[in-house]
């Protein structure tokens, strides 16, 4: 059996793009391309990330703790972020641009104790999505991705899918960064050291 290919759109949502709660700049602009590139893979699989109100992740939700401070949680370091991506708001809706005739959309983040970078793990590093039995079910043994932001989602979801043994690509054109204290360099030495391919 020949293996499938996916592309992986990573939270391509209002809140991460310019006007929105934790925009990451230039994350409008790859919408166009994103589009254009979703024909030539055998299923396109988009992630939104979707907090309750007063997720732990929010600086909110941690009184006198500043956004883009970092907090000690049972699971280990987490950036306290302002709020974003709230479920059903219009920051966690998809950028009114992007195509959204993909195959299916996973949700993560929802879990109000816990943060998920990763389209595959919560931030424990062990409670699953369900995108790994998604894909290997439809047989997809590569996967492609975009989308934001580099540095935080689509870093986590790379690395953790390149160690379930996928075949992963991240398209760098088709992604924008954050680059919050280094974030970015520690993110791309983090995807080449788990044999992510970076274009
Ligand atoms: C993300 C920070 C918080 C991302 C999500 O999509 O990269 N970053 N939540
Ligand atoms: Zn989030």
């Amino acid at each position: 059996m020949t293996t499938k290919s996916a592309l992986l759109v990573i939270d391509m949502q209002n809140d991460f793009c310019p006007g929105g709660a934790l925009a990451v700049a230039g994350g409008d602009e790859i919408v166009p391309g994103i589009n254009a590139l979703m024909d030539r893979f055998d299923a396109v699989i988009l992630s939104q990330d979707w907090h309750p109100a007063g997720h732990s992740s929010f600086a909110s939700s941690h009184p006198g703790a500043a956004p883009m401070s970092v907090t000690e949680m049972p699971y280990g370091p987490q950036v306290l972020w302002p709020d974003h991506c709230i479920q059903g708001s219009e920051g966690a809706a998809f950028h009114r641009g992007l195509r959204t005739d993909g195959d299916m959309i996973i949700r993560k983040g929802f879990n109000p104790a816990i943060d998920s970078y990763s389209a595959f793990f919560e931030n424990d590093h062990e409670t699953p999505t369900g995108l790994e039995g998604y894909l290997r079910s439809r047989g997809i043994g590569a996967i492609t991705l975009v989308g934001l932001a580099l540095d935080f989602c689509v870093n986590y979801s790379a690395v953790d899918g390149a160690q379930l043994g996928f075949d992963v690509t991240v398209q760098s054109d088709l992604c924008r960064a954050i680059d919050f204290d280094g974030s970015l360099a520690t993110a791309r030495t983090a995807m080449e050291k788990a044999g992510v391919r970076l274009v």
